[in-house]
């Protein structure tokens, strides 16, 4: 399968973020991208950089002020004080209920906390670049599925589905999964289908497209009631005004053994089916893998490859982006092994 892989995801590598108080080295860290594209090679599957400039689809994604606060975020931060270069920035206030959402405040912490879900998110110099260069290959993915093209792979980092409208959180900045859906739509696809199979909610696509019936919603995930992002993803979130209908969330509880994941995973295909989609996003996370060390589902690396084979028998044109997924060992082999099992199927 054409993977799209940008080296700049490496210029986004954050030291450390806040674990139960501690200070831990991230989970989120660039090896994860390095032993996807390392399997990659290994099985003979072709690597391109990114052909597609984002930066339109971005504005139709998320708002103006949110993409300018992130591309010009490092350069307030040092603009605070120039020691700020060698310390990573974080939110600690936000506008919860009450407070106002609509005034953009002038203090680059507050800044941080009006445009963040959360504090972990860790950003660097770096950070927009990656995260651009991560969209750009989103486009470029659906742009190749376009031209004929059954399917493509973005080996991209940071992932991006808990990015919202106008917020960061969850690691995610700029929403690939949003980025190839929309540029289907722009293209005159009619129907495209999301399909977020990461262990973790995608708050963020969930939330760009919840009043839209061109974009059909689905996400498999640990229940929100125990597991992060914790204020998204319940089964009653089914869309609103015209895209009521167009929004599903399978919650499962933690520990869910893989028989039932998919049998989940059934409902999902036959809802795509049901959708008349003509185009398929799949968020591959592969934080479902039974080690993942911050989730608690009982995927195995075997179940990966009925996973790929399971999603080309829906029989869409298929973009595949890469979301969470923190056994780093194991990812590429995880990854991959969806890959080639639609490859082949
Ligand atoms: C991103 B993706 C809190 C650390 C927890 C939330 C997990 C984000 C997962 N300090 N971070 O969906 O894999
Ligand atoms: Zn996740």
């Amino acid at each position: 399968m054409i993977t799209f892989y940008s080296l700049l995801h490496e210029r986004h590598a954050p030291e450390y973020e806040f674990y139960r108080g501690e200070r831990v080295a991230c989970f989120e860290s660039s090896l994860r991208v390095e032993y996807v594209h390392q399997e990659l090679i290994a099985r003979g599957h072709g690597i391109c950089t990114p052909s597609s400039d984002s930066r339109e689809v971005l504005t139709q994604i998320h708002t103006g002020r949110y993409l300018n606060f992130l591309e010009t975020a490092w350069s307030r931060w040092l603009a605070v004080d120039p020691a700020n270069a060698s310390s990573q920035p974080f939110p600690s206030v936000w506008p919860v209920r009450t407070l106002r959402s609509d005034l953009e405040p002038d203090n680059f912490i507050a800044q941080l906390g009006f445009y963040s879900m959360d504090n972990g998110t860790p950003m660097v110099e770096g950070t927009w670049a990656a995260a651009k260069a991560g969209a750009d290959c989103a486009a470029s993915a659906a742009h190749l599925v376009l031209s004929g093209e059954r399917s493509a792979f973005c080996a991209t980092r940071p992932p991006g589905h808990h990015a919202g409208a106008d917020f960061m959180g969850g690691y995610c900045f700029l929403n690939n999964a949003a980025v190839a859906a929309q540029t289907f739509i722009n293209s005159g696809v009619s129907r495209v289908a999301i399909l977020d199979v990461d262990y973790h909610h995608g708050n963020g696509t969930q939330s760009i497209f919840y009043d839209r019936s061109d974009v059909l919603f689905i996400s498999i995930h640990g229940d929100p009631r125990t597991e992060y992002p914790f204020y998204l993803g319940h089964s009653d979130e089914i869309g609103q005004a015209a895209g009521e209908g167009f929004n599903l969330n399978i919650p499962l509880s933690a520990g869910t053994s893989s028989d039932i994941w998919f049998e989940a995973l059934e409902q999902a295909c036959s809802r795509i089916t049901h959708h008349r989609a003509e185009a398929l996003v799949v968020s591959l996370g592969l934080d479902t893998f039974v080690n993942d060390p911050i989730s608690r589902f009982a995927l195995s690396t075997p179940d990966f490859s009925k996973l790929g084979a399971r999603l080309e028998r829906i029989g869409l044109p298929t973009v595949f982006i890469l979301e969470g997924g923190y056994a780093t060992r194991e990812l590429g082999i995880n990854a991959v092994n969806v890959l080639d099992a639609f490859d082949t199927a």
